[in-house]
Protein backbone atom coordinates (compact mmCIF):
# COMPACT_ATOMS: atom_id res chain seq x y z
CA UNK A 1 0.00 0.00 0.00
CA UNK A 2 1.69 3.21 -0.81
CA UNK A 3 1.86 6.15 1.77
CA UNK A 4 1.11 9.98 1.24
CA UNK A 5 4.34 11.92 2.14
CA UNK A 6 3.40 15.05 2.95
CA UNK A 7 5.32 18.10 3.81
CA UNK A 8 6.28 17.97 7.94
CA UNK A 9 6.13 20.76 9.92
CA UNK A 10 8.61 24.21 8.23
CA UNK A 11 8.57 25.97 11.16
CA UNK A 12 6.82 29.69 10.59
CA UNK A 13 6.78 29.16 6.79
CA UNK A 14 3.14 29.05 5.70
CA UNK A 15 3.69 28.57 2.24
CA UNK A 16 7.13 27.79 -0.06
CA UNK A 17 8.13 27.33 -3.20
CA UNK A 18 9.65 23.65 -4.69
CA UNK A 19 12.19 24.69 -6.58
CA UNK A 20 13.79 21.51 -6.93
CA UNK A 21 12.23 17.42 -7.12
CA UNK A 22 15.19 15.38 -6.41
CA UNK A 23 13.56 11.95 -7.44
CA UNK A 24 11.52 10.05 -10.02
CA UNK A 25 8.78 7.40 -9.76
CA UNK A 26 10.41 4.24 -9.08
CA UNK A 27 13.28 5.67 -7.07
CA UNK A 28 14.42 3.25 -4.20
CA UNK A 29 14.49 5.89 -1.17
CA UNK A 30 16.26 5.04 2.13
CA UNK A 31 14.88 7.55 5.24
CA UNK A 32 16.31 10.47 5.79
CA UNK A 33 16.67 10.73 1.75
CA UNK A 34 16.04 14.16 0.14
CA UNK A 35 12.84 14.26 -1.89
CA UNK A 36 12.27 17.88 -3.08
CA UNK A 37 14.01 20.91 -2.29
CA UNK A 38 11.63 24.12 -1.05
CA UNK A 39 12.45 27.89 -0.79
CA UNK A 40 10.98 30.50 1.31
CA UNK A 41 12.04 34.26 1.33
CA UNK A 42 14.77 33.52 4.12
CA UNK A 43 15.92 29.34 3.06
CA UNK A 44 16.35 26.81 1.19
CA UNK A 45 14.94 23.20 2.97
CA UNK A 46 15.20 19.75 1.83
CA UNK A 47 12.51 17.43 2.29
CA UNK A 48 13.91 14.18 3.41
CA UNK A 49 11.42 10.41 3.19
CA UNK A 50 10.32 9.68 6.59
CA UNK A 51 10.87 6.36 5.54
CA UNK A 52 12.26 3.39 2.99
CA UNK A 53 10.45 2.52 -0.06
CA UNK A 54 9.73 2.91 -3.66
CA UNK A 55 8.58 6.08 -4.94
CA UNK A 56 5.42 5.61 -6.87
CA UNK A 57 3.88 8.74 -8.17
CA UNK A 58 5.28 12.52 -7.46
CA UNK A 59 2.39 14.77 -6.46
CA UNK A 60 4.42 18.09 -7.16
CA UNK A 61 6.39 20.22 -9.44
CA UNK A 62 8.89 22.44 -9.50
CA UNK A 63 7.37 26.06 -8.90
CA UNK A 64 3.87 24.55 -6.98
CA UNK A 65 3.74 26.33 -3.54
CA UNK A 66 3.17 24.50 -0.66
CA UNK A 67 2.27 24.16 2.59
CA UNK A 68 2.86 21.74 6.23
CA UNK A 69 0.61 19.11 5.20
CA UNK A 70 0.50 18.83 1.44
CA UNK A 71 0.85 16.74 -0.55
CA UNK A 72 4.54 15.70 -2.01
CA UNK A 73 4.63 11.98 -3.27
CA UNK A 74 2.91 8.06 -3.13
CA UNK A 75 5.75 5.57 -1.06
CA UNK A 76 5.15 1.72 -1.46
CA UNK A 77 6.96 1.34 2.22
CA UNK A 78 9.45 -1.60 1.71
CA UNK A 79 11.40 -3.54 4.61
CA UNK A 80 13.80 -4.39 1.94
CA UNK A 81 14.87 -0.78 0.96
CA UNK A 82 18.19 0.36 2.33
CA UNK A 83 18.13 2.01 5.32
CA UNK A 84 19.64 5.94 5.62
CA UNK A 85 23.36 5.30 4.98
CA UNK A 86 24.84 5.74 8.26
CA UNK A 87 28.10 8.16 6.31
CA UNK A 88 29.85 11.17 7.67
CA UNK A 89 27.69 12.64 5.00
CA UNK A 90 24.65 11.36 7.19
CA UNK A 91 25.54 13.38 10.15
CA UNK A 92 24.45 16.62 8.48
CA UNK A 93 20.82 16.41 9.00
CA UNK A 94 20.09 18.39 12.29
CA UNK A 95 17.29 17.59 14.16
CA UNK A 96 15.53 20.37 14.57
CA UNK A 97 12.68 20.61 16.83
CA UNK A 98 10.35 19.00 13.82
CA UNK A 99 12.38 15.82 14.19
CA UNK A 100 11.02 14.97 17.75
CA UNK A 101 7.84 13.76 15.81
CA UNK A 102 9.22 10.36 14.11
CA UNK A 103 6.46 10.39 11.35
CA UNK A 104 7.77 13.09 9.53
CA UNK A 105 11.89 14.33 9.93
CA UNK A 106 13.04 17.68 10.51
CA UNK A 107 13.79 19.51 6.87
CA UNK A 108 17.54 20.10 6.88
CA UNK A 109 18.52 23.55 6.72
CA UNK A 110 20.96 24.79 4.31
CA UNK A 111 22.17 27.30 6.90
CA UNK A 112 23.65 24.07 8.56
CA UNK A 113 28.26 24.75 9.01
CA UNK A 114 29.23 21.76 6.94
CA UNK A 115 30.56 19.20 9.07
CA UNK A 116 31.82 16.72 6.22
CA UNK A 117 35.65 15.82 5.96
CA UNK A 118 37.08 17.37 3.11
CA UNK A 119 37.40 15.16 0.29
CA UNK A 120 41.44 13.87 -0.01
CA UNK A 121 41.36 14.38 -3.52
CA UNK A 122 40.44 17.83 -3.41
CA UNK A 123 41.38 21.45 -1.34
CA UNK A 124 38.08 22.76 -0.72
CA UNK A 125 37.89 26.04 0.66
CA UNK A 126 35.59 25.36 3.79
CA UNK A 127 34.51 28.98 4.43
CA UNK A 128 33.21 29.49 0.70
CA UNK A 129 31.76 26.44 0.97
CA UNK A 130 29.47 27.23 3.58
CA UNK A 131 29.06 30.40 2.10
CA UNK A 132 27.54 29.12 -1.46
CA UNK A 133 23.72 29.18 -2.03
CA UNK A 134 23.02 25.87 -2.53
CA UNK A 135 20.52 22.92 -1.32
CA UNK A 136 22.21 20.06 1.31
CA UNK A 137 21.66 17.45 -1.02
CA UNK A 138 24.08 19.55 -4.02
CA UNK A 139 26.62 20.22 -0.65
CA UNK A 140 26.47 16.49 -0.31
CA UNK A 141 26.83 15.68 -4.10
CA UNK A 142 29.96 18.18 -4.38
CA UNK A 143 31.57 16.75 -1.12
CA UNK A 144 31.41 13.02 -2.97
CA UNK A 145 33.05 14.63 -5.83
CA UNK A 146 35.99 16.88 -4.20
CA UNK A 147 34.20 20.14 -5.68
CA UNK A 148 34.90 23.34 -3.89
CA UNK A 149 31.22 24.85 -4.07
CA UNK A 150 32.54 28.31 -3.43
CA UNK A 151 33.68 27.93 -6.93
CA UNK A 152 30.99 26.57 -8.59
CA UNK A 153 28.75 28.99 -10.49
CA UNK A 154 24.92 28.95 -9.85
CA UNK A 155 22.60 28.48 -12.43
CA UNK A 156 19.64 28.09 -10.72
CA UNK A 157 17.34 31.15 -9.56
CA UNK A 158 18.73 33.69 -7.64
CA UNK A 159 22.40 32.13 -8.42
CA UNK A 160 21.85 29.00 -6.57
CA UNK A 161 23.81 26.42 -6.98
CA UNK A 162 22.13 23.21 -8.31
CA UNK A 163 23.11 19.50 -9.13
CA UNK A 164 23.62 20.41 -13.17
CA UNK A 165 26.45 23.46 -12.32
CA UNK A 166 27.81 20.63 -9.96
CA UNK A 167 28.50 18.18 -12.58
CA UNK A 168 29.72 21.15 -15.51
CA UNK A 169 32.21 22.16 -13.20
CA UNK A 170 33.83 18.73 -12.82
CA UNK A 171 33.44 17.95 -16.50
CA UNK A 172 35.31 21.35 -17.20
CA UNK A 173 37.89 20.36 -14.58
CA UNK A 174 38.27 16.85 -16.45
CA UNK A 175 38.49 18.22 -19.96
CA UNK A 176 41.26 20.20 -19.01
CA UNK A 177 42.72 17.62 -17.57
CA UNK A 178 43.21 20.05 -14.01
CA UNK A 179 41.39 17.61 -11.61
CA UNK A 180 40.22 20.43 -10.30
CA UNK A 181 43.58 21.99 -9.63
CA UNK A 182 42.47 25.49 -10.07
CA UNK A 183 42.40 25.91 -13.54
CA UNK A 184 38.98 26.04 -14.40
CA UNK A 185 38.02 28.53 -16.42
CA UNK A 186 34.67 29.59 -17.92
CA UNK A 187 34.38 27.39 -21.21
CA UNK A 188 34.66 29.25 -24.32
CA UNK A 189 31.39 30.13 -26.04
CA UNK A 190 30.33 28.28 -29.04
CA UNK A 191 29.87 31.50 -31.31
CA UNK A 192 27.97 31.50 -35.19
CA UNK A 193 30.16 34.01 -36.12
CA UNK A 194 28.43 34.35 -39.90
CA UNK A 195 25.67 36.83 -37.82
CA UNK A 196 28.63 39.12 -38.48
CA UNK A 197 29.44 38.40 -42.33
CA UNK A 198 30.39 35.56 -44.53
CA UNK A 199 32.59 32.64 -43.21
CA UNK A 200 34.33 29.74 -44.27
CA UNK A 201 35.34 26.79 -41.74
CA UNK A 202 38.85 25.02 -42.59
CA UNK A 203 39.59 21.60 -40.76
CA UNK A 204 42.70 22.27 -38.86
CA UNK A 205 45.71 19.45 -39.94
CA UNK A 206 46.44 16.96 -38.05
CA UNK A 207 50.16 18.81 -37.01
CA UNK A 208 48.26 21.54 -35.97
CA UNK A 209 45.99 19.47 -33.68
CA UNK A 210 49.08 17.70 -32.30
CA UNK A 211 51.37 20.52 -31.73
CA UNK A 212 48.21 22.74 -30.35
CA UNK A 213 47.52 20.33 -27.41
CA UNK A 214 51.28 19.69 -26.68
CA UNK A 215 51.69 23.82 -26.84
CA UNK A 216 48.91 24.36 -24.37
CA UNK A 217 49.80 21.33 -21.90
CA UNK A 218 53.55 23.18 -22.30
CA UNK A 219 52.47 26.63 -21.66
CA UNK A 220 50.03 25.95 -18.66
CA UNK A 221 51.91 23.35 -16.81
CA UNK A 222 55.44 25.17 -17.22
CA UNK A 223 56.34 28.57 -15.41
CA UNK A 224 58.10 30.29 -18.49
CA UNK A 225 60.15 32.99 -17.84
CA UNK A 226 61.50 34.63 -20.95
CA UNK A 227 65.01 36.22 -20.89
CA UNK A 228 65.79 39.00 -23.55
CA UNK A 229 69.16 39.73 -24.98
CA UNK A 230 71.10 41.08 -28.28
CA UNK A 231 74.80 39.15 -29.15
CA UNK A 232 76.60 41.16 -31.52
CA UNK A 233 77.07 39.41 -34.56
CA UNK A 234 78.89 41.52 -37.01
CA UNK A 235 82.08 39.49 -37.41
CA UNK A 236 79.77 35.97 -37.56
CA UNK A 237 77.82 37.45 -40.62
CA UNK A 238 80.85 38.55 -42.21
CA UNK A 239 82.21 34.81 -41.85
CA UNK A 240 79.22 33.48 -42.56
CA UNK A 241 78.99 35.09 -45.40
CA UNK A 242 82.45 34.74 -47.07
CA UNK A 243 81.92 30.94 -46.09
CA UNK A 244 78.30 30.77 -47.82
CA UNK A 245 80.15 31.96 -50.68
CA UNK A 246 82.96 29.19 -50.31
CA UNK A 247 79.93 25.76 -50.23
CA UNK A 248 77.63 27.17 -52.57
CA UNK A 249 79.07 25.32 -55.26
CA UNK A 250 78.65 22.24 -53.07
CA UNK A 251 75.32 23.07 -52.69
CA UNK A 252 75.45 23.77 -49.01
CA UNK A 253 73.72 26.85 -47.42
CA UNK A 254 75.78 28.34 -44.63
CA UNK A 255 73.49 29.48 -42.16
CA UNK A 256 73.26 31.64 -39.22
CA UNK A 257 71.29 28.42 -37.69
CA UNK A 258 73.98 26.57 -38.20
CA UNK A 259 76.08 28.88 -36.13
CA UNK A 260 73.23 29.20 -33.21
CA UNK A 261 73.06 25.63 -33.20
CA UNK A 262 77.12 25.16 -32.34
CA UNK A 263 76.70 28.21 -30.01
CA UNK A 264 73.49 26.28 -28.14
CA UNK A 265 75.84 23.36 -27.93
CA UNK A 266 78.19 25.42 -26.35
CA UNK A 267 75.73 26.80 -23.82
CA UNK A 268 74.63 23.61 -22.63
CA UNK A 269 78.04 22.53 -21.86
CA UNK A 270 78.48 25.62 -19.94
CA UNK A 271 75.15 25.14 -18.33
CA UNK A 272 74.22 21.42 -17.98
CA UNK A 273 71.00 22.37 -15.91
CA UNK A 274 69.63 23.56 -19.65
CA UNK A 275 70.78 20.18 -21.08
CA UNK A 276 68.08 18.59 -18.25
CA UNK A 277 64.94 17.04 -18.04
CA UNK A 278 62.35 16.89 -14.97
CA UNK A 279 61.69 13.08 -14.31
CA UNK A 280 57.88 11.81 -14.30
CA UNK A 281 57.65 12.55 -10.49
CA UNK A 282 59.13 16.11 -10.91
CA UNK A 283 61.46 15.14 -8.08
CA UNK A 284 64.45 14.16 -9.64
CA UNK A 285 66.77 16.10 -12.44
CA UNK A 286 67.73 14.15 -15.81
CA UNK A 287 70.90 16.01 -16.74
CA UNK A 288 72.29 14.54 -20.52
CA UNK A 289 75.44 14.30 -21.55
CA UNK A 290 74.28 14.21 -25.30
CA UNK A 291 73.89 16.97 -27.25
CA UNK A 292 70.70 16.75 -29.72
CA UNK A 293 69.72 20.29 -30.51
CA UNK A 294 65.91 20.65 -31.99
CA UNK A 295 64.76 23.12 -34.83
CA UNK A 296 61.40 24.37 -35.09
CA UNK A 297 60.56 24.32 -38.57
CA UNK A 298 57.43 26.03 -40.70
CA UNK A 299 55.68 23.98 -42.90
CA UNK A 300 52.47 24.39 -44.66
CA UNK A 301 50.69 22.04 -42.44
CA UNK A 302 52.01 23.49 -39.12
CA UNK A 303 55.38 23.85 -36.98
CA UNK A 304 57.58 20.25 -36.63
CA UNK A 305 60.65 20.52 -34.56
CA UNK A 306 63.23 17.43 -36.26
CA UNK A 307 66.70 16.92 -34.19
CA UNK A 308 69.98 17.72 -35.26
CA UNK A 309 71.68 14.92 -33.22
CA UNK A 310 75.08 14.67 -31.82
CA UNK A 311 75.90 18.45 -32.97
CA UNK A 312 79.04 18.54 -30.42
CA UNK A 313 80.83 16.02 -32.63
CA UNK A 314 79.71 17.81 -36.15
CA UNK A 315 81.72 20.63 -37.86
CA UNK A 316 79.12 23.71 -38.35
CA UNK A 317 79.55 22.81 -42.41
CA UNK A 318 77.97 19.07 -41.63
CA UNK A 319 75.53 20.73 -39.51
CA UNK A 320 74.43 23.01 -42.16
CA UNK A 321 74.29 20.59 -44.54
CA UNK A 322 71.85 18.47 -42.70
CA UNK A 323 69.96 21.44 -41.63
CA UNK A 324 69.67 21.97 -45.33
CA UNK A 325 68.27 18.26 -46.00
CA UNK A 326 66.07 17.96 -42.46
CA UNK A 327 64.00 21.20 -43.59
CA UNK A 328 62.95 20.10 -46.56
CA UNK A 329 62.05 16.73 -45.48
CA UNK A 330 59.70 18.14 -43.15
CA UNK A 331 58.30 20.51 -46.01
CA UNK A 332 58.33 17.41 -47.83
CA UNK A 333 56.43 15.60 -44.95
CA UNK A 334 59.20 12.81 -44.88
CA UNK A 335 59.85 13.26 -41.42
CA UNK A 336 59.50 9.67 -38.99
CA UNK A 337 58.62 10.12 -35.61
CA UNK A 338 62.37 9.10 -34.30
CA UNK A 339 63.52 12.57 -36.34
CA UNK A 340 61.79 14.74 -34.19
CA UNK A 341 62.65 12.77 -30.80
CA UNK A 342 65.41 13.36 -28.20
CA UNK A 343 65.92 16.59 -28.09
CA UNK A 344 67.93 18.49 -25.69
CA UNK A 345 66.69 22.44 -26.32
CA UNK A 346 64.96 23.73 -29.30
CA UNK A 347 66.00 27.01 -31.24
CA UNK A 348 63.22 28.48 -32.49
CA UNK A 349 64.41 31.01 -35.50
CA UNK A 350 61.80 33.74 -37.24
CA UNK A 351 64.75 36.28 -38.13
CA UNK A 352 64.40 35.68 -41.78
CA UNK A 353 60.71 36.20 -41.45
CA UNK A 354 60.84 39.53 -39.37
CA UNK A 355 60.10 40.88 -35.92
CA UNK A 356 62.08 41.83 -33.01
CA UNK A 357 61.45 40.16 -29.73
CA UNK A 358 58.81 36.62 -29.37
CA UNK A 359 58.01 34.22 -26.31
CA UNK A 360 58.77 31.28 -27.53
CA UNK A 361 56.89 27.66 -25.54
CA UNK A 362 59.72 25.49 -24.10
CA UNK A 363 59.80 22.11 -25.90
CA UNK A 364 58.48 19.71 -22.54
CA UNK A 365 60.61 17.55 -21.53
CA UNK A 366 63.30 20.26 -22.76
CA UNK A 367 64.09 22.42 -20.16
CA UNK A 368 64.85 25.57 -22.19
CA UNK A 369 64.36 26.79 -25.83
CA UNK A 370 65.88 30.18 -28.12
CA UNK A 371 63.84 32.28 -29.66
CA UNK A 372 65.84 34.08 -32.66
CA UNK A 373 64.67 37.17 -34.46
CA UNK A 374 65.57 39.35 -37.03
CA UNK A 375 69.28 41.00 -36.87
CA UNK A 376 69.77 44.95 -37.09
CA UNK A 377 72.51 47.12 -37.91
CA UNK A 378 72.45 49.08 -34.40
CA UNK A 379 74.47 52.16 -32.98
CA UNK A 380 76.18 50.59 -30.53
CA UNK A 381 78.64 52.65 -28.45
CA UNK A 382 82.24 51.61 -27.79
CA UNK A 383 83.11 54.53 -25.23
CA UNK A 384 84.16 56.53 -27.52
CA UNK A 385 82.01 56.54 -30.66
CA UNK A 386 78.98 54.84 -31.69
CA UNK A 387 80.07 52.13 -34.30
CA UNK A 388 77.48 49.93 -36.36
CA UNK A 389 76.78 47.12 -35.24
CA UNK A 390 74.65 44.07 -36.33
CA UNK A 391 72.75 42.70 -33.55
CA UNK A 392 70.43 39.68 -32.77
CA UNK A 393 67.97 39.34 -30.49
CA UNK A 394 67.31 36.61 -28.06
CA UNK A 395 64.55 35.13 -26.56
CA UNK A 396 65.50 32.53 -24.33
CA UNK A 397 61.97 30.88 -22.66
CA UNK A 398 62.80 28.64 -19.37
CA UNK A 399 61.00 26.39 -16.99
CA UNK A 400 61.74 28.29 -14.02
CA UNK A 401 61.17 25.23 -11.72
CA UNK A 402 64.81 23.93 -13.18
CA UNK A 403 66.20 27.13 -14.34
CA UNK A 404 67.18 30.45 -12.06
CA UNK A 405 66.93 33.75 -13.46
CA UNK A 406 70.69 34.40 -12.81
CA UNK A 407 71.77 31.11 -15.22
CA UNK A 408 69.06 32.59 -17.44
CA UNK A 409 70.94 35.89 -17.70
CA UNK A 410 73.93 33.98 -17.84
CA UNK A 411 73.17 31.57 -20.21
CA UNK A 412 72.04 34.58 -22.94
CA UNK A 413 75.38 36.30 -21.80
CA UNK A 414 77.35 33.59 -22.57
CA UNK A 415 75.18 32.85 -26.11
CA UNK A 416 76.79 36.70 -26.56
CA UNK A 417 80.27 35.85 -25.84
CA UNK A 418 80.49 32.78 -28.28
CA UNK A 419 78.63 34.27 -31.07
CA UNK A 420 80.82 37.20 -31.20
CA UNK A 421 83.95 35.19 -31.58
CA UNK A 422 82.59 32.89 -34.42
CA UNK A 423 85.34 31.27 -35.43
CA UNK A 424 85.21 29.00 -32.54
CA UNK A 425 81.88 27.48 -33.59
CA UNK A 426 83.38 26.19 -37.00
CA UNK A 427 84.68 23.56 -35.92
N1 LIG B 1 67.94 38.02 -39.10
C1 LIG B 1 67.83 38.47 -40.34
N2 LIG B 1 67.80 37.65 -41.42
C2 LIG B 1 67.86 36.34 -41.19
C3 LIG B 1 67.99 35.81 -39.92
C4 LIG B 1 68.03 36.70 -38.83
N3 LIG B 1 68.14 36.30 -37.59
N4 LIG B 1 68.03 34.48 -40.01
C5 LIG B 1 67.95 34.18 -41.30
N5 LIG B 1 67.85 35.31 -42.03
C6 LIG B 1 67.74 35.45 -43.46
C7 LIG B 1 68.85 34.69 -44.12
O1 LIG B 1 69.98 35.50 -44.30
C8 LIG B 1 68.19 34.30 -45.41
O2 LIG B 1 68.25 35.37 -46.31
P1 LIG B 1 68.73 35.10 -47.84
O3 LIG B 1 67.69 34.17 -48.39
O4 LIG B 1 68.74 36.45 -48.43
O5 LIG B 1 70.06 34.45 -47.76
C9 LIG B 1 66.73 34.07 -45.05
O6 LIG B 1 66.53 34.78 -43.85
C10 LIG B 1 66.40 32.61 -44.84
O7 LIG B 1 67.30 32.14 -43.92
P2 LIG B 1 67.85 30.66 -43.91
O8 LIG B 1 67.77 30.03 -45.25
O9 LIG B 1 69.13 30.72 -43.20
O10 LIG B 1 66.81 29.94 -43.08
P3 LIG B 1 66.62 30.12 -41.54
O11 LIG B 1 67.76 29.49 -40.87
O12 LIG B 1 66.29 31.50 -41.18
O13 LIG B 1 65.32 29.27 -41.30
C11 LIG B 1 64.05 27.42 -40.77
C12 LIG B 1 65.26 27.90 -41.49
C13 LIG B 1 63.77 26.01 -41.09
C14 LIG B 1 64.21 27.59 -39.27
C15 LIG B 1 62.91 28.35 -41.21
O14 LIG B 1 62.62 28.11 -42.53
C16 LIG B 1 61.66 28.23 -40.41
O15 LIG B 1 60.84 27.35 -40.65
N6 LIG B 1 61.45 29.18 -39.50
C17 LIG B 1 60.24 29.26 -38.72
C18 LIG B 1 60.39 28.59 -37.40
C19 LIG B 1 59.11 28.78 -36.63
O16 LIG B 1 58.01 28.75 -37.12
N7 LIG B 1 59.26 29.00 -35.35
C20 LIG B 1 58.18 29.27 -34.50
C21 LIG B 1 58.14 28.23 -33.46
S1 LIG B 1 57.36 28.75 -32.02
O17 LIG B 1 55.89 28.99 -32.48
Amino acid sequence: MAKEIVIPDIGDFDSVEVIEVLVEAGDTVAAEDSLISVESDKATMEIPAPEAGVVTEIKVEVGDQVSQGSLILLLEPSDAAPAAPVTQEATTTTPTPAASKPAAPAPQSVAQPPQHRPSPTAKIDEVSFSRAYASPSVRKFARELGVDLGRVSGSGRKGRVIKDDVKSFVKQALAQGTGGSGLAVAPMPEIDFSQWGDVETQKLSKINKLTGKFLHRNWVTIPHVTQFDQADITELDALRKSMAAEYKDKGIKITMLAFLIKAVVAGLRELPRFNASLDASGESLILKNYFNIGIAVDTPDGLVVPVVRDADSKTLVDIAAELGEISQKARDKKLKPADMQGGCMTISSLGGIGGTQFTPIVNAPEVAILGVSRHKMTPVWNGKTFEPRLMLPLSLSYDHRVVDGADGARFTSFMGRVLADANGLVK
